[in-house]
């Protein structure tokens, strides 16, 4: 979640003690996707996209600004949801309204059964849902009869309460409020997509989550058990961002993607190399990135390298998180793929969570390590498993695949494709809190030095390179939030 409306929500949770509050506004970040560069792309900020890829912005025919968002079938012979979704902390009692703006181009009518709405869901802990409430639903047989004009933008308000179990409508109400239970409330655009693979398209603008009333939720103590995942949750991986790292040989790794951590100020664990954003110590090549390490006197520093990171560009809570890469070797080197909070400006580690998806140090060549980092359990303290290969051969001869699957209330491990460690809420030591719950962005460097790994020696050689083929995030819609085969009435 963005972090000004966190901090307005927190503050108006906090008012909600003293007073009750009354306060009109949208909670909702990035609401007429204003917040990202015009044109097609994927980058929805403070928005969690879902579905099999199927959804992407619009420079042209918008309601306001130069954004809107298209959402259109997955054409994947089977029926499929895709959307933007957005979680607001809401307590017993919140209570809102909700509507958007939607548009039915004729040029690109919905047909078949493909059909949309906004959602608007209360949610407990566990993430069930409590509540169920949804627009009018669009679909192509009111269109041809003229009840949803086409070509020109209209107000779909959230209006219809269905009944969670059966899908079936029991009234209607424009001010919706928060069952007992709830923690939040999910605001959702869904598009369905039929088996027939039906064309069509809707776009949305404009959306409004208008918060009249935020009670906070009571705080999860020790004694609420936390739901363990089923060993599968039902639905399909869908890519949802990769970097195949496809540019010209030489070139910088994309920009729009990848930043740069520079300095070299040891980074909490007297690292001994100075971070650089040149391309010598990260680039292109062969399809490929190369991070390298250096020895070479810069800013004071002995060594070079680099540290990429995906901070203010991309954040995802939940999915598969998986990279295939080629690590170095040698005492002293460290090299890591791993995520962070991203809310960590104003949530500071560890309380914003850190997830290491592959770590290595030099002088352990078969084996890596999977592990968190949370309030209570950081620095040496951090909680994992290590994965070695058949053999005990080494990482630094080959390309393995180092993911994580994260769920609500579940982080697995794997390596090449096998899982190797779990970590569950139940878990963690007694009283350690489960923070994997936010955003998180993405860390590729290569450390030289350091208190885990030790210094490099002379048997260290250089210069040493981290290759990473792709960076692919996945993730798992579950909006199916209702029997596939049951009738939504409208
Ligand atoms: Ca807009
Ligand atoms: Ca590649």
């Amino acid at each position: 979640m963005n972090k000004l409306i966190r901090k307005s929500v927190e503050f108006l949770a906090g008012l909600a003690v003293l007073v009750t509050p009354l306060w009109a506004g949208n909670a909702l970040v990035n609401p007429g996707f204003e917040a990202d560069a015009p044109g097609e792309h994927q980058n929805l900020v403070g928005w969690t996209p879902y579905g099999p890829n199927y959804y992407n912005q619009s420079g042209s025919g918008v309601r306001h600004g130069v954004n809107a968002l298209k959402v259109f079938s997955g054409f994947t012979r089977s029926v499929n949801y895709s959307g933007v979704y957005q979680d607001i902390p809401a307590g017993p009692g919140s209570t809102c309204s909700a509507e958007g703006w939607v548009k039915i181009s004729s040029a690109n009518l919905p047909s078949g059964q493909n059909r949309a709405w906004i959602e608007v869901t209360f949610r407990d802990a566990a993430d069930s849902m409590l509540a169920l409430h949804r627009s009018r639903v669009i679909q192509s047989g009111d269109i041809r009869a003229g009840v949803f004009p086409q070509e020109v933008w209209l107000e779909l308000p959230v209006t219809n309460q269905y009944d969670p179990g059966t899908y079936t409508i029991t009234g209607s109400a424009r001010m919706l409020v928060a069952p007992a239970g709830s923690t939040r409330v999910r605001y959702q655009v869904v598009f369905e997509g039929d088996a027939a693979n039906s064309a069509g398209a809707v776009y949305f603008d404009d959306l409004n989550l208008n918060m009249a009333r935020v009670v906070p939720a009571p705080p999860a103590g020790p004694e609420v058990e936390a739901a363990e995942p089923a060993d599968e949750s039902p639905g399909e991986w869908s890519l949802i961002w990769s970097d195949e790292f496809n540019q010209p040989d030489g070139s910088s790794p994309d920009a729009s993607k990848w930043g740069y951590d520079r300095g070299g100020s040891g980074w909490g664990n007297e690292e001994l190399e100075y971070y650089t954003d040149r391309t010598n110590n990260a680039r292109i090549e062969d399809g490929k990135l190369v991070i390298e390490a250096r020895h070479e006197n810069f800013q004071g520093k002995e060594y070079t390298s680099a540290r990429m990171l995906t901070k203010d560009k991309c954040a995802w809570a939940y999915g598969r998180i998986e990279a295939r890469i080629q690590i170095p070797r040698g005492p002293g080197i460290w090299p890591a793929f791993w995520m962070l909070g991203a809310n960590i400006d104003s949530v500071p580690w560890p309380t914003c969570g850190e997830i290491d998806i592959m770590e290595n140090i030099g002088r352990e060549p078969g084996t890596v390590h999977g592990t968190v980092h949370g309030p209570g359990y950081c620095g040496a303290g951090g909680i994992g498993g290590p994965a070695a290969l058949p053999g005990g051969a080494a990482f630094a001869d080959g390309f393995h695949v180092f993911g994580v699957e994260w769920e609500t209330n579940r982080i697995r491990w794997y390596l090449d494709g096998k899982p190797y460690f779990a970590l569950t809420p139940s878990k963690l030591p007694a009283g350690r809190r489960w923070v994997y719950t936010q955003p998180q962005f993405l860390l590729l460097n290569l450390a030289v030095g350091g208190r885990w790994p030790g210094n490099p020696d002379a048997t260290t050689t250089f210069p040493q390179r981290l290759t990473v083929d792709y960076v692919r995030v996945y993730k798992k819609f579950l909006p199916p939030d209702r029997p596939a085969t049951s009738k939504i009435p409208n």
